[in-house]
This record gives structure tokens, sequence and C-alpha cells, in this order.
């Protein structure tokens, strides 16, 4: 028996994990299993913790992309299949990563087809972010979101609560101009519009058919080396009825009074603690909140996770994050028990597989 497997991709911030999350309580809700994969170039996870948080079987890819470590991501569904039996399995690669269709998907369709079913590729687009910068193919992080968009089979148009209903229709047609045979679907978490489609394509049997895009590696290399990667865990004992929301809000305003809200491509965070949990996340200078658990109010052993995708030098990006984490603490006075992070630049992307034919 063979197990359907669903790529979610697309750019930082796009809405990835959010999508995932949505996907996985509507399948569970009408009693499918469902297992997901999270994925990411360094260790200690918000999305993974998120999803988790949510009661979902999640399995993680660390270090490095699908591409670059396919046989864990093998190794990460096959443990799902073998613990869980899931009826699917929702993977989101990082959101840097591009040639998905060459490097994960043509080798998971042609050697692992007796295992896996893969479904149409799906990339999402932020639908605002769209609309602010259209992908400029002479830039880096442009060709970087053009060659995205290019590979996928399906692109879900998220975030479209962001944007006037009357700019879809130039968006559609701009998406158009770079993969005119693409699926476009519409979706937006906050109203819910374009679910029903998704979970349409999730649900059917329609397997993944696209060639894989052609790519110019330097130049994908280059894009992923502008960014930063700040992936830090810090721990520490709140005060009762310490305002975490406050905390979580100081860390965002002194990042962001750092950087330009385009160098941002995500910073998001997690705080939980005996008494609460709150996800924080900073996309193009939108700050979002997501309750986790309980009020704003936190106490006790606390654990902050903080993750930061910024165009930076990573000793610039690592100082940053620390520095704010101490402000943020220190109105109420906490001291930073014990902490440990790291901080750098992608590496060129080496993958597993390539199949181009
Ligand atoms: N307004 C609005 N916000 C959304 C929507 N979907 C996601 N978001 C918010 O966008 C932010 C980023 O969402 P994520 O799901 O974490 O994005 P991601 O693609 O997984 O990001 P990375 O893992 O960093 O690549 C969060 O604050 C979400 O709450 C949406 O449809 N509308
Ligand atoms: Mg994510």
């Amino acid at each position: 028996m063979t197990t359907r497997i669903v790529f979610l991709g697309g750019f930082l911030g796009a809405g990835k994990t959010t999508l995932m999350n949505r996907l996985a309580t509507e399948l569970t809700g009408s009693g499918s299993t469902v297992g997901l994969i999270t994925n990411d170039q360094g260790e200690a996870l918000v999305d993974t913790q998120f999803s988790r948080s949510r009661g979902f079987q999640v399995a993680e890819v660390l270090k490095g992309c699908f591409c670059c470590q396919f046989n864990d991501l093998l190794l990460s569904a096959r443990g799902l299949v073998a613990d869980h039996a899931p009826d699917f399995i929702l993977a989101e690669p990082v959101g840097s990563c591009t040639d998905l269709q060459a490097t994960v998907v043509a080798p998971l369709r042609s050697i692992y087809g007796d295992e896996f079913e893969v479904a149409p590729l799906m990339v999402l687009v932020d639908a605002g972010g769209l609309l602010e910068a259209a992908p400029d193919p002479e830039t880096l992080n442009g060709y970087l979101r053009k060659h995205q968009i290019a590979e996928a089979e399906i692109i879900v148009l998220s975030k479209s609560d962001t944007v006037q209903a009357g700019d879809l229709p130039r968006l559609r047609d701009l998406i158009r101009t770079f993969n005119p045979p693409a699926e476009i679907i519409t979706y937006s978490a906050v109203s819910g519009e374009g679910t029903k489609q998704i979970l349409d394509a999730v649900r059917s049997a329609r397997r993944s058919e696209h060639a894989p895009v052609d790519i110019d590696y330097d130049r994908y290399a280059a894009a992923e080396a502008e960014l930063g990667w700040y992936n830090g865990t810090f721990r520490f004992v709140l005060p009762p009825q310490t305002d975490s929301y406050s905390i979580a809000l100081k860390i965002m305003g002194y990042v962001s009074s750092h950087y330009g809200d385009g160098d941002l491509a995500h910073v998001k965070l997690l705080l939980t603690s005996e008494k609460n949990a709150l996800k924080m996340n900073l996309v193009n200078g939108n700050v979002n909140v997501d309750g986790v658990k309980g009020s704003r109010y936190g106490e006790g052993e606390a654990t902050l996770t903080l993750n930061a995708r910024v165009v930076s030098s990573p000793d610039k990006l690592s100082e940053i994050m620390r520095a704010a984490v101490k402000l943020a603490l220190g109105a109420p006075a906490v001291d930073v028990g014990s902490f440990e992070d790291t901080c750098f630049s992608p590496g060129r992307p080496n993958p597993t597989h390539r199949i181009t034919g």
C-alpha cells in the first residue's frame, strides 16, 4: 500500500505551517490519520513545537533541506508510516528551498513510487507580498521566488484577506506569466476561502506529473546565502503574571528597528511557560499573534524558541537576536538561565538526487 504525501512549498512566511495545521485539523476531523514533516537548515523549530502543541504527529528533517537530506526525509516518512500508518503525510520544505521537482518529487516518484503516492506540488505565494513586490528574476531573491512559482503544479495564493478582492485577478495573471498551466487556488486562513478546494486536491488521487524546471544553481545558492539563519532556545523563570505578549512584542520591535521590512523574511517565536504558550510571527513588517494555550500572562519555568530568517550577515543577526531577548527580559527583570543558539548562512544546496529527465 502507498501513502499519499503532499509537499507544501513556498517562500519564507507564505503561510505553509498555518495551512499544514489547518489541513491536518480538517483531515483528522473527517477520520483520516495524518503525519507531518517539518524541515529546517538548523535545529529547534517553532513550526515543529507549534504543530506538536496542536496534537499532531510531527517528524523533523533537520540541518538541511529535503533535497540535501533526502535520506532523512525518507526515514522520517517511513517512520511515520511504521508508527502511525497515516493516510496522508503533509511535508513542509524550507521556505528558501526550490528545485523540489527534480530533487524530491521526481526521486520519490521514480525510486520510491511503490511506497509513496506523491501529490501535485503545492506552492504557497503570499498575495500581499506579491502585490508589494513581484518577483524580479534579475534579483537573487526574485529569481528564487520565480522558480518556486514556475515549478508548482498547484499555486495556493495565500493570505487573500490581506489584499483587495479587485487585486486578485492581476495577481493570478502575474503568476500565470511565470507558470501558465498551474492551477491557482485563492486561499485565506482567516476567512477559510479556498480551504475546500485545497482539501479536494489533497484528497484526490491526482499525482504529481510535472517535469522539473531548469535552474541556475549559482544564482539559487547565492539567493539562499543572502540570508542569516538564526535558531535559538532560551530558558528562564517568569515571575507570576508576567506579560508574555509584551516580551514577544519587544523582541519583534527590537529586530524590526534594526532591519528594513524587505530584509525580514520571517522572524517567529514560541514562548511557553507553565501557565501559557504564545506564538508570534513577523513577516514583511507585520506582526501576527497565535495564542496557543492559556492567557497572555505566563509564570514559572519558561522556554523561548526563536527562529529568524533575515537578509543579514550571521554575526550581526546573532548579536541582534541575543540583544533583543536581553532587552525584552530586562523589564520584568528576568535572568536568562541558559541558552543555546546558532546563526549561519545556508550553504550551497547539494541534492542527494537530481532527476531532470
Ligand atoms: N492574514 C493572514 N495571515 C496568515 C495567513 N496564513 C498565514 N498567516 C500568518 O502568516 C505568518 C506566517 O505563517 P507561517 O504559516 O508560519 O508561514 P510559513 O510559510 O510556514 O513560514 P516559514 O516556515 O518561515 O517558511 C503567521 O503569522 C500566520 O499567522 C492568511 O491566510 N492570512
Ligand atoms: Mg513554516
